[in-house]
């Protein structure tokens, strides 16, 4: 068995490029032709080939190398009778390579010459693309009125080997574009007209290589371009990677056509390779998670219900209603932030899929106050302020504890009863609604919890809570006391059942049985799941919570 070094092959004016991509490692058997490596430069990106059958022995670069011509990129142990010579230097050259197909033309030496004028429309056609055929046009990147500069990029083309830009030759308006994304285009085809023309491209002499000649030569002969477009193609076919300027997801072009033979948007895949480029592996993970559920496309939550945009045509609804605002006054639109975003279309779930009904009660709490503002008064010094949000949620604590389904979940046609009791609390904070989950709460002193609350609501004012600091939650406390209101209708935090909504405690006259007395009164409203609850239970619990905050020694019982 010979050992064949694979080299790189002619890649045309490029010095020098860097590998972004191995797509084969050692022990893998490889095929004459198939792509070995991906490389890129500012201009271009495109797969290196094997020039030889066999099995790969030794990789001999590495992500981020800069290679070129005649680099080894690695050794084959050359199968059949094919096989190159031991040392096939040569291989790599006079293989069959696409790789060096869309450079093919490269080794023309653009030399400056007087620039013409022009005037009139102006043709600009598909100039030598090397050996491909039937390239598809991915990306226009210009339109009707815009004024295009010589050698300014007009469209992107790409094969399943490379990708490339296609220059304008001429300078000038553009009157009319003759391709569209999904058209295929060959080398002389009509791509552009320009109008009012300012200047020629610039002429150039080409020095066609061997393998670029002939495509040269047989090049259209409109006289206005081709072979300055031809040049220019070989000169700025700049698909820039990562592409700040082209706005290109940054992959492959074998990556690219993976993706959109299975419809993926590659736009939204994040990349895992070198510089972030897109792999193939990371399209299979998106479009597994896709599949799963576990993640949406645009288009996918487009269409979903969500808190806005969503059309409702999901569940059968006539369609939201489209008013133009600015015909009856001015307007500003502003696009809602990420969390009000996510935070809305989970609102939205739950509250379409929930049976969700509210009760409203009051609860006593006139001594329960008036321990709290003396307790805080003796702690005035250790910092810590005693909220009633705090009492709330050990008095939730212990009504959970007697009435157990509240702090259930459903799963399936079963519930699950959870044996840990962690309270979410709604914070309002500039960027939206954040629900920060204070663990174990049996466990902890209303102390405690005052100071773990008052830290993690810093935390999501400031846009700084961790995923483990918002999930695990049993139950929801979502408190409008300090800001006021009486009754409301929170909505069920799911996979959680219930959740207790409270608001401003006002001085009232309640009635003693001889007579009206002043009571500071709590509103109270607990929505819950009429799936796993009924009114029963719900107005007992209620009933319990009212008697355990008018008399909080309960807790202890
Ligand atoms: N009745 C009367 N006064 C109350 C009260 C109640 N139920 N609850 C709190 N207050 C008082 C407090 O005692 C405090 O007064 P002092 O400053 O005089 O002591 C004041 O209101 C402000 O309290 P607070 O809001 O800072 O503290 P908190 O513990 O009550 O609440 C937090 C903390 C994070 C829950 C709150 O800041 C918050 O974000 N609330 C909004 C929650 C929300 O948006 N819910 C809606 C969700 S559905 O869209």
């Amino acid at each position: 068995m010979a050992l064949v070094e694979v080299q790189v092959p002619d890649i045309g004016d490029f010095d020098e490029v860097t590998v972004i991509e191995l797509m084969v490692k050692v022990g893998d058997t490889v095929k004459a032709e198939q792509s070995l490596i991906t490389v890129e430069s500012d201009k271009a990106s495109m797969e290196i080939p094997s020039s030889t059958a066999g099995v790969v022995k030794e990789l001999r670069v590495a992500l981020g190398d800069k290679i070129k011509q005649g680099s080894i990129v690695l050794v084959v142990e050359a199968v059949g009778a094919a096989a190159a010579p031991a040392v096939a230097t040569a291989a790599a050259v006079s293989a069959p390579a696409p790789a060096s197909a869309p450079v093919a033309a490269a080794p023309v030496a653009v030399a400056a010459a007087a620039a013409s004028a022009a005037s009139g429309p102006v043709q600009v056609h598909v100039p030598d693309i090397g050996d491909f055929k039937d390239v598809a046009v991915i990306e226009v990147m210009v339109k009707p009125g815009d004024t295009i500069k010589v050698e300014q990029s007009l469209i992107t083309v790409e094969s399943d080997k490379a990708s490339m830009e296609i220059p304008s030759s001429h300078a000038g308006v553009l009157k009319e574009l003759k391709v569209k994304v999904g058209d295929t285009v060959n080398i002389g085809d009509l791509l552009a007209i320009l109008e009012g023309t300012v200047a020629a491209a610039a002429p150039v002499a080409v020095v066609a290589a061997p393998a670029a000649s002939a495509a040269v030569a047989s090049a259209p002969t409109a006289a206005s371009t081709p072979v300055a477009a031809a040049a220019a193609a070989v000169a700025a076919p700049a698909h820039a990677p990562g592409g700040t300027t082209v706005g290109l997801p940054h992959a492959s072009p074998s990556v690219r056509k993976f993706a959109r033979e299975l419809g993926v948007p590659l736009a939204e895949v994040k990349g895992s390779g070198l510089k972030g480029r897109i792999t193939e592996a990371d399209v299979q993970a998106f479009t597994q998670a896709v599949m799963s559920g576990a993640a949406q496309t645009k288009a996918q939550a487009a269409k979903a219900p969500a808190s806005s945009g969503g059309d409702g045509a999901a569940l059968g609804l006539i369609p939201w209603p489209k008013v133009d605002f600015a015909k009856f006054g001015p307007i500003e639109r502003k696009e809602m932030g990420r969390i009000k975003k996510i935070s809305g279309a989970n609102l939205l779930r739950n509250a379409i899929m929930i049976p969700a009904v509210t009760n409203h009660d009051d609860a006593d709490i006139t001594d329960l106050e008036a321990f709290r503002v003396s307790t805080n008064k003796e702690n005035e010094k250790s910092g810590v302020k005693v909220t009633m949000l705090a009492f709330l949620i050990k008095a939730c604590v212990a009504a959970l504890k007697k009435y157990p389904e509240f702090n259930s979940s459903l799963d399936g046609d079963a519930l699950v009863y959870k044996n840990y009791w962690h309270i979410g609390f709604a914070a309002d904070t500039p960027n939206g609604l954040m629900v920060p989950v204070i663990r174990d709460c049996d466990k902890k002193g209303v102390l405690q919890i005052s100071q773990e609350m008052g830290e993690l609501a810093k935390k999501a004012r400031e846009g700084k809570l961790g995923p483990a600091e918002m999930t695990g939650a049993t139950f929801t406390i979502s408190s409008l006391g300090g800001i006021g209101g009486k009754y409301f209708t929170p909505i069920i935090n799911a996979p959680e059942v219930a959740i207790l909504g409270v608001c401003k405690s006002t001085m009232e006259p309640v009635w003693d049985g001889k007579q009206f007395v002043p009571r500071l009164m709590l509103p109270l409203s607990l929505t819950w799941d009429h799936r796993v609850i009924d009114g029963a239970a719900a107005a007992r619990f209620n009933a319990f919570l009212g008697q355990i905050l008018s008399d909080f020694r309960r807790v202890l019982l």
